[in-house]
């Protein structure tokens, strides 16, 4: 048997945005998604956008009952910033505390541990308008905003992270055009990644000073780089790839610094952000206490074949190819490859060069079209996802066993929810959300998740 060690946190996250509906009763303040959507709806699967999702505002008791049911003794969700702070500061929004306290306490209740997050890409649209992460003032704003979050619920929330996956609003907001403003500008790029992280290490600042017991971190999306072949020139391209897709943040998040070798390329480039030494030493002084990683893909580069083109917008694959690896085994409905080990390599990686800090998977899912096709006898039985799910807990597992400080699993996601611009298309739930009605029916794989929790393993 797979067996994980005593007190292991099993569980799943959700995100405010992806989860609550966004016309609720109370003041809630737009944020870029609920605006995006307004200007932009065609860009959304179906045309479905933000204002609905999976109700959990209304229903979070029966909701909360049905993580019981599958489970959980943990879960992640995250407050929304536009929510409690509707214009993203000053006036704060009374029913939104009311809410948040009262989903806080019904998990207890439920000795289910509240793992809650500060920022899921979902900038307030009063704070966008004046830049975003752009702007210096944002970064105040924020860490305002986190204080406040940890006086209103810290009595409550022993685990907190200050983002996540902070690279996504950088490339998809600002290299890719994925997500609002949809800018290709890589000199503001790198301007967000740097409040980005300066941001986390002021809302780390503020948790500890105020002296609650708890601990404090950041889920952070990692892709291990892979080359092509151990040829120099494919070794050096992983190795910048790794650089931009995991150590920019990993480093100041647990090292509170940069590698030098992606300072020297940021400055060749000439996209060096705008930054004072005294913000530079909040990085460096206000490290986290724990780490969450997201993983779903590795990265696969080989040298570049061609030379870039000199007027095309820095990107970080100016240094590298994407490589297609014969025989890999792709998830084709989100077009991600499925590749188990690159856990286990996770693992590795954060014991050997991140000092053993304890660390825990905080997304591993997999989402899949038309769930519908599975039904058998009224559930959907989707033992792919299952599978999914022993492959990578058995080499997470292997980690553990070779001394990774990985303190629990959770997957992505707990019930069919919207997924940003693909909304509803991809179904990553234990349990099943019917849309006409909102009903909710446990999958398969929430039958097995509970027997998993239940053994500590399997
Ligand atoms: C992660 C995000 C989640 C979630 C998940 C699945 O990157 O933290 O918010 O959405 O990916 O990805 P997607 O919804 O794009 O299929």
């Amino acid at each position: 048997m797979i067996k994980f060690p005593e007190g292991f946190y099993f569980g799943s996250a959700t995100s405010s945005t992806q989860s609550e509906g966004a016309h609720t009763d109370d003041l809630k303040g737009k944020d870029i998604w609920d605006i995006w959507y307004e200007e932009e709806p065609y860009k959304f699967f179906d045309g479905i956008g933000p204002q609905d999702t999976s109700t959990f505002y209304k229903n979070y008791k029966s909701d909360i009952q049905l993580l019981k049911k599958v489970g959980h003794n943990s879960f992640r969700t995250s407050i929304s910033w536009s929510r409690l702070f509707p214009q993203g500061f000053g006036k704060i929004n009374e029913d939104a505390v009311k809410f948040y306290r009262n989903v806080f306490e019904e998990l207890k209740r439920n000795d289910i541990e509240p793992f809650v997050n500060l920022f899921h890409f979902d900038m307030p649209y009063e704070l966008q308008k004046i830049g975003g992460w752009e702007n210096r003032k944002v970064v105040d704003y924020y860490r305002e905003y986190a204080k406040k979050c940890f006086e209103l619920f810290g009595d409550i929330v022993k685990r907190w992270f200050t983002f996540n996956e902070p690279i996504v609003h950088v490339e998809c907001g600002y290299l890719l055009c994925y997500h609002y403003p949809c800018k290709v500008d890589p000199k503001a790029a790198v301007q967000v990644a740097y409040h980005t992280a300066l941001a986390s290490a002021f809302a780390i600042k503020e948790y500890h000073e105020l002296n609650q017991g708890g601990k404090i971190g950041i889920v952070l999306n990692l892709t291990p780089a892979y080359p092509r072949s151990q040829n120099e020139a494919d070794v050096k391209a992983s190795n910048i790839a790794e650089l931009f897709a995991n150590k920019s943040f990993l480093d100041p998040a647990i090292k509170g610094e940069y590698d030098q070798e992606l300072i020297d390329i940021i400055k060749k480039h000439n996209l060096m952000p705008e930054y004072t030494q005294e913000d530079l030493s909040i990085i460096k002084n206000n490290t986290v206490d724990f780490l969450g990683i997201n993983y779903y893909q590795p990265v696969r580069v080989c040298a570049k074949a061609h030379l870039p083109n000199p007027e095309a917008p820095f990107m970080p694959d100016y240094y590298y190819d994407h490589y297609v690896m014969p025989g890999r085994r792709m998830n084709p409905y989100r077009g991600w490859e499925i590749y188990p080990k690159g856990i286990y390599d996770i693992a590795i990686n954060i014991k050997n060069n991140y000092g053993n800090i304890e660390w825990m998977i905080t997304e591993n899912g997999m989402g899949v079209e038309n769930e519908e096709r599975f039904r058998k006898d009224g559930m959907i039985h989707d033992d792919y996802r299952i599978d999914f799910y022993k492959e990578h807990l058995t080499w997470l597992h292997k980690g553990i066993e070779e001394g990774s400080n990985c303190i629990g699993y959770h997957v992505w996601t707990f019930i069919d929810c919207w997924s940003w611009i693909n909304a509803y298309k991809n179904r990553y739930g234990l349990i099943e959300l019917d849309l006409e009605t909102q009903e909710r029916r446990i999958k398969k794989s929430g039958q097995w998740f509970k027997e998993l929790s239940e053994k500590g393993g399997f």
